[in-house]
């Protein structure tokens, strides 16, 4: 690649398009032209980039051409249809979707993790999910260190995970609770019955619909996601994911069991030098993470660290991140910028 890079981001008036902007901006991403694309409704529309109004265009397979890094997060059928006519013209698609995730022939990066995974692509790297991206950031080091037999964990998510409308209802819901008005929801759970619960003042034990094994599909991603990045599917993952009333940032109580044995002081001190990862944890200050002082962040905030009181190799822990920054649009972006940063010297 040449010093020109053109950027093009798809789904560029979501949740996560928007905030794939912002992170371009604020992280200096020496694009040279940067293209907002989604859907015909929003084409014509504008977009801020900066104080700069953007106009947005269709996305068509066409628009690809002159592009060289494309971030999708437009859903997974639109990273179906246009993500290998983007590679098709020479583009690099960056895929925040589940379109691609399982494929053996695209990696799912993490780039704390497995960085170098990025080398194999075929065109395509997917970005995991926001939950998995969060846990896979404070396991690793643990994982690299003493193995990991075993993982079960709970999920507290964002209402911005299911996207712009799930805010929308989750204030409209406070709202009509506060004034003690009947609660009319209408965005979640995200389910095939369009059969839908208030968020405000309630937590759901539903992300996305539930497949035949009594697990979501949000749960089963974590676990095939999990054994993908680490490269190791002999890792037992037990999760439940909840949705909770907060707007940004997903909290996750994780419990591990290692292989090896592990000395609590020492497990604290890879945690604090593990790239990524902020350590918040003093129960004297009543310190540890919380998912409004994450929001906005770009790092993974890890607290609570303690061990099991009867399972010898038992480490419980509290995981926080914002969701639509590292658990999209920043880890794109990060591995966009590891691709420029090594793309003259392969
Ligand atoms: P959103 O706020 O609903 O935005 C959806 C975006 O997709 C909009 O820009 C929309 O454009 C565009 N779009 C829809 N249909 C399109 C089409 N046919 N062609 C081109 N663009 C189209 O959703 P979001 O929260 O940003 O999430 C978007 C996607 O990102 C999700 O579906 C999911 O796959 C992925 N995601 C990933 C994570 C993660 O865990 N890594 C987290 C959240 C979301 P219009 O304005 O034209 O409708
Ligand atoms: O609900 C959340 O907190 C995360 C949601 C992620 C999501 C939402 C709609 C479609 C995904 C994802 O990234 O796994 C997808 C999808 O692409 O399957």
């Amino acid at each position: 690649m040449n010093s020109r890079v053109n950027v093009a981001v798809v789904g560029a008036t979501g949740a996560v398009g928007q905030a794939m902007i912002e992170t371009l901006l604020r992280r200096k991403f020496p694009y040279t032209s940067l293209k907002l694309l989604a859907s015909k409704r929003s084409a014509g529309t504008t977009v801020m980039v900066g104080h700069t109004p953007n106009v947005v265009e269709e996305a068509t397979p066409a628009s690809f051409d002159d592009v060289d890094i494309a971030l999708f997060s437009a859903g997974g059928d639109v990273s179906l249809q246009l993500a290998p006519e983007a590679v098709k013209r020479g583009a690099l698609v960056i895929d925040n979707t589940s379109a691609y995730r399982m494929h053996p022939e695209v990696p799912l990066v993490v780039p704390e993790v497995n960085a170098n995974a990025l080398w194999t692509n075929k065109g395509i790297i997917a970005n995991p999910n926001c939950s998995t991206i969060q846990m896979m950031v404070a396991l690793y080091p643990i994982y690299k260190a003493y193995g990991i037999k075993r993982i079960v964990v709970s999920t507290y998510q964002a209402a911005s995970g299911a996207g712009a409308r799930a805010i929308d209802d989750l204030l409209h819901t406070a709202k009509q609770y506060l004034a003690n008005e009947p609660m009319q929801a209408s965005t979640l759970p995200v389910s095939k019955l369009k059969k839908h619960y208030p968020l405000a003042f309630n937590v759901l034990p539903q992300i996305d619909v539930f497949e035949e094994n009594g697990y979501t599909k949000e749960e089963m991603k974590m676990v095939n996601e999990t054994h993908k990045i680490f490269a190791d599917d002999t890792i037992q993952v037990t999760p439940t994911a909840a949705r909770v009333p907060v707007i940004y940032g997903h909290s996750e109580s994780v419990y591990v069991e290692t292989k090896e044995p592990f000395v609590l002081s020492d497990v604290l001190q890879l945690l604090q030098t593990a790239p990524g990862v902020i350590v918040q944890d003093n129960p004297q200050e009543q310190l540890y993470p919380q998912a409004i002082v994450a929001a906005g962040q770009l790092e993974v905030f890890v607290g609570r660290i303690r061990k099991d009181l009867y399972v010898d190799n038992g480490l419980s822990m509290w995981v926080v991140s914002d969701n639509i920054l590292k658990g999209a649009a920043w880890n794109a972006i990060q591995i966009a910028e590891l691709w420029l940063s090594q793309a003259g010297h392969r």
